[in-house]
């Protein structure tokens, strides 16, 4: 992410004075996918790439924003109660109107953003955008009163109430709260979570981008929730005594007994979300004790279940998990909700020249365009630049 390429654009679009500049990260987790919204654990880190904002009150009613990247401006008022149309746009129209909620006197701004999250690969760019403009506000307007974790739920206020996608808190918690070097493991029920450092001498982490984009990805999703919350009603019936809140109230013993209550296809997705409730765990100990052939073993089952029950894969991103087995990768999987985007892959130096080369020729092969490559580097949260 550029200052001056941010900088020059907002005075070039604007009235030619300059404002705060904010930053807001993508993410990564290592394991613990669709748990989130199941009140499990995930396994979070920021990333290195995000988006940046700067932004500038102009003493109006009206927000006025420019895409950098897409070229594209959008006006509106702050009390619009339809908000823009430009689906970039509903983001920032989205926190505008959480932020408000929580006391904020959001007033009218220009804002320039430019981003280098990739698009769709599962990085979560949305949750970067939402958390640079609750920063962003929560400063400008809110003498930063807001709490951090507010920003956070603020963020999937958005997704819920402006964008259609019933998401978790896994991907705005990672951008506010991410720190350089560190993983963090979150109990998104208690919302308790610690920072793990994580620098596995020996290993890299890298992750392939399939370049698949699914069109229908956020009804997907929020069927995946849907299934999830179905099994959640068939045992509050069938254990009226006990109050499950979410399938992380359930156990295998539990599970089993509705079977018959629910559909094969509802029951396949829980069996995949207690599953992964283990799996997480069984990470965590494993960094502990410095096995990463443990932590890698965990990541290939977790592709599985994603690919066989929670059915978000794809052909491509199986490809690049067989791919990764093949060339003696430590752990591979799909990362993020699935439906395209990116394998996560741990690697041991040694083998990482020869799997990423062989990777990019045999998926080119096969689809007619390389995968993209991003090391990561695991990096800071949301924050304020200048
Ligand atoms: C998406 C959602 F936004 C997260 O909340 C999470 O559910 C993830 O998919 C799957 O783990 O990124």
């Amino acid at each position: 992410m550029d200052i001056e390429h941010v900088r020059s654009r907002f005075i070039k679009h604007f009235d030619g004075k300059t404002g705060n500049i904010y930053a807001s990260p993508g993410r990564i987790n290592l394991i613990g996918e669709h748990t989130d919204y199941n009140g499990g654990f995930v396994f979070p880190g920021a990333v290195d790439k995000g988006i940046m904002a700067e932004v500038r009150p102009n003493g109006t009613d009206t927000v006025m924003c420019y895409s950098i990247d897409l070229k594209d401006r959008v006006e509106f008022k702050v009390d619009d109660p339809n908000g823009p149309r430009a689906s970039w746009a509903r983001y920032i129209y989205g926190v505008i109107q959480e932020m408000k909620k929580l006391g904020v006197d959001v007033k009218g701004f220009n804002t320039a953003f430019s981003g280098d999250v990739p698009l769709g690969a599962g990085m979560s760019s949305s949750a970067a955008l939402e958390s640079c403009f609750a920063f962003a506000l929560n400063d400008l307007f809110g003498d930063n009163k807001v709490s951090k974790w507010d920003m956070v739920l603020a963020g999937q206020a958005t997704e819920h109430n402006y964008c259609g996608v019933m998401c978790g808190i896994m991907d705005q918690f990672a951008s506010v709260f991410g720190q350089e070097g560190k993983l963090m493991r979150l109990d998104c029920r208690s919302r308790e979570f610690e920072y793990f450092p994580f620098n596995p001498q020996g290993y890299k982490l890298v992750l392939l981008d399939s370049k698949v984009k699914h069109e229908l990805a956020s009804s997907a999703y929020n069927q995946r929730r849907q299934s999830c919350e179905n099994v959640v009603a068939a045992l509050n019936a069938k254990f009226p005594e006990k109050k499950f809140e979410t399938l992380r109230d359930a156990d295998w013993k539990e599970l089993d007994a509705v079977k018959d209550e629910v559909s094969e296809e509802d029951f396949k997705r829980a069996h995949f979300v207690l599953g992964e409730k283990d799996r997480v765990l069984a990470v965590c100990d494993a960094l502990n004790a410095g096995d990463y052939e443990t932590v890698g073993q965990k990541m290939y089952e977790t592709h599985h279940g994603l690919s066989k029950e929670y059915e978000v894969s794809c052909e491509e991103l199986d490809y690049l998990n067989d791919l990764a087995k093949e060339n003696g990768v430590t752990g591979s999987r799909i990362m993020g909700g699935g439906f395209g985007g990116c394998t996560i892959n741990l690697v041991k130096d040694e083998l990482y020249d020869k799997f990423i080369a062989d990777a990019k020729q045999k998926y080119a092969a096969k689809y007619n365009r390389e995968p993209a490559v991003y090391d990561v580097v695991i990096s800071d949260g949301s924050r304020k630049v200048c």
